[in-house]
């Protein structure tokens, strides 16, 4: 009995010191740990004379319930303690106001790009992707560009110098137009197919209206029975959705080495209502797309059949649709990252 006392005492004692969760651990093995104090005690119990034991273990276990009662507040104030200590030693100070970090947006070609895909997207046609490093081949050969073609030459053209091969002779460019990607989608699958190709373009120009990357939207359409009268309803309808409904459009004869036969498709100028301005040089007209009907010779290339099949093809500048609708004058501003320009877009 005076050992259990002496055991009380030391516990209340013991505790006053207990400031940590490792030192609460060690403080409760101690007592009601395998070999704690408490535990050596009940063990013992059936060494007693059988006079005692009942007094004994009542004793016992009064003082063993008295010491988890107080370890349990014990550990709820240890507890407290340990979180006190992690914030006082906490240098980060969460209650000062964040960093403003100005929320950016869509940049005007991106959002017109898209807007021109939704169009598209919206009357069926697909969308594919393909390198903006391309072989001669897919870019001009299949296109049916010959050899001697002004496009393909070094003024116009950025060739790619493969390693270990001469840069004069490479059969390796920057895309110049996203055709390629038609060429390589058409090869993919067989008729009939619907879809569009934009993307990063690549010519080795620079003034005012070009820039040596630019933005493209090609697209094409081919099965049985397709014709003129097909590329004009789809141009309109997506001219329509772009500029506005009481837009005019009209489709002028042309030429690509692609299409035949080929058109430039017009709009009525947009910022002078048709009257004559600056930017349509006074003729009203805005040319906005180029476009006609597949050249057997590309068909022939992707092994389609001449005699099944007719398509149409057309294709459009990014930068150019976004400089007419938002009426910008300089192509170069989209590029130099001036947010004065750009935030107003
Ligand atoms: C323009 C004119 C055009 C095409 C692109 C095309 C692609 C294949 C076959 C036939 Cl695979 N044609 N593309 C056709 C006509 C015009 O683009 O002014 N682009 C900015």
């Amino acid at each position: 009995m005076e050992d259990l006392e002496k055991i009380r005492e030391d516990f209340i004692r013991e505790s006053a010191s207990i400031d940590s969760l490792i030192k609460f651990n060690n403080f409760k093995a101690k007592y009601l740990g395998k070999k704690g104090l408490i535990t050596e005690k009940l063990k013992r119990l059936s060494s007693l004379p059988k006079s005692e034991r009942r007094d004994a273990g009542r004793a016992i276990n009064e003082l063993k319930s008295f010491i988890e009662q107080e370890l349990e507040s014990l550990k709820q104030r240890v507890t407290e303690l340990e979180i006190q200590k992690k914030l006082a030693k906490e240098t980060l100070d969460i209650t000062v106001p964040g960093r403003y970090i100005p929320p950016g947006h869509i940049h005007p070609v991106t959002q017109v790009l898209e807007e021109i895909i939704e169009v598209f997207v919206s009357m069926g046609f697909s969308v594919e992707e393909g390198p903006e490093v391309e072989l001669d081949y897919y870019n001009f050969e299949a296109l049916n560009i010959p050899k001697d073609h002004p496009a393909r030459d070094m003024q116009d053209t950025f060739y790619v110098k493969v390693s270990g091969s001469n840069k004069m002779e490479s059969d390796v460019v920057l895309r110049t137009h996203t055709s390629p990607v038609q060429i390589r989608g058409m090869l993919k699958r067989k008729p009939p197919l619907k879809f569009i190709a934009p993307g990063k373009v690549y010519r080795c120009d620079a003034d005012v209206s070009h820039t040596p990357m630019f933005h493209q939207v090609e697209g094409l359409m081919v099965g049985e029975d397709i014709t003129f009268s097909h590329l004009k309803g789809v141009l309109e309808r997506f001219i329509h959705a772009l500029f506005g409904p009481e837009t005019p459009v009209r489709f002028r004869p042309s030429y690509f080495p692609f299409t035949e036969p080929s058109a430039e498709v017009d709009i009525g100028c947009i910022l002078c209502k048709g009257q004559g301005c600056r930017v349509c040089k006074e003729t009203g007209w805005l040319e906005v797309l180029g476009a006609g009907m597949v050249h057997p010779k590309v068909f022939e290339a992707v092994g389609y059949d001449i005699e099944r099949y007719t398509g149409f093809a057309f294709g459009m500048g990014v930068e150019r649709l976004t400089m007419l609708k938002f009426g910008i004058d300089d192509i170069r501003l989209f590029f130099e990252n001036d947010l004065r320009f750009l935030r107003q877009f």
